[in-house]
């Protein structure tokens, strides 16, 4: 398959540009009470046979699920939803020729969790970003998420300052969101899940989108390795990087790695993988020798 050109950038929204300017935006409502309990009922099994987390980030009265794309395929149909995925694209796509799915993790707060640590998502790649965003994360609300039961903490603005560990909570807000709702943010944004302070957990479905040439939280080919996605929509199959990115990333066995799934023959010629620009300046200077 022939490397995609940029995604169209300048296709822009009122969800990108709250992204942009606020650095996160809830979209209510965005899902039918039916679609909810059916990723409901298929995650519950999972959370039920999941250990709580360990640890100061992921937490100790948390549990996560991974894998989600398998465990509840129901959770499919939300990675390019349309009222997310053309924003994510937009805000992204200026670093890359195309946004890959870094991670989809189900978590749930139980009662009587502290506040998660204030944090980016971004701090997983250590450099300076000069500006580019590289990720964008969406929420999706299983359960209703309220400012009692532990909805996500957010700073906004915070992406336009440098992070501050300690920065005060009273400038944060919930988003306190009815099930089947979502919030998008920035990967630069100061956030983290709040302290489930009721008597029942919460529920959320992390959806995180990042530059096609990054290093995933989620190892995507060991989560969905080609024996599994061969069976996903081939949309599926390229937004969790089962596609080169150029210059010549990601091959396998010197090809577009979508020929594992039949689509061309896997004994192919190595062959490059190049922008337009790169291309030119090659053949510039064969034809200057
Ligand atoms: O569960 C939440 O509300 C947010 C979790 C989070 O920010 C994270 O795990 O990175
Ligand atoms: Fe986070």
């Amino acid at each position: 398959m022939t490397p995609a050109a940029k995604p169209e950038a300048s296709v822009d929204n009122d969800a990108a540009r709250a992204l942009r300017e606020d650095g996160y935006v809830v979209l209510p409502s965005l899902l039918s009470p039916r679609a909810v309990a059916a990723i409901a009922g298929e995650l519950e099994p999972h959370f039920a046979a999941t250990p709580r987390c360990v640890g100061d980030f992921h937490g100790w009265k948390t549990t996560r699920v991974n894998a989600v794309l398998t465990k509840a395929p129901s959770v499919r149909g939300l990675l390019l939803h349309d009222a997310v995925w053309p924003a994510a694209q937009a805000v992204l796509g200026q670093g890359c020729d195309y946004v890959q799915l870094n991670l989809v993790q189900a978590v749930r707060v139980h009662p009587g969790e502290r506040a998660q640590v204030p944090h980016r998502d971004e701090e997983m790649w250590p450099v300076a970003k000069n500006g580019q965003p590289w990720q964008i994360n969406v929420m999706w609300a299983i359960d209703d998420f309220t400012e009692e039961n532990g909805a996500t903490r957010l700073w906004p603005r915070s992406h336009r300052d440098a992070l501050d560990r300690a920065i005060d909570p009273a400038g944060s807000v919930a988003a306190a969101m009815p099930r089947g709702s979502a919030c998008m943010f920035m990967g630069s944004l100061t956030h983290g899940a709040g302290a489930n302070m009721s008597g029942a957990h919460r529920t959320g479905i992390i959806v995180s989108y990042c530059l096609g040439w990054l290093k995933t939280y989620e190892n995507q080919y060991l989560t969905y390795p080609p024996q599994v996605a061969r069976s996903f929509e081939p949309a599926l199959q390229q937004l969790i990087g089962y596609r080169m990115h150029r210059p010549n990333l990601g091959n396998w066995n010197g090809q577009d790695p979508s020929v594992l799934f039949g689509n061309a023959d896997p004994n192919g010629a190595h062959a490059d993988a190049l922008p337009p620009e790169i291309v030119a300046e090659l053949r510039a200077y064969y034809d200057a020798a």
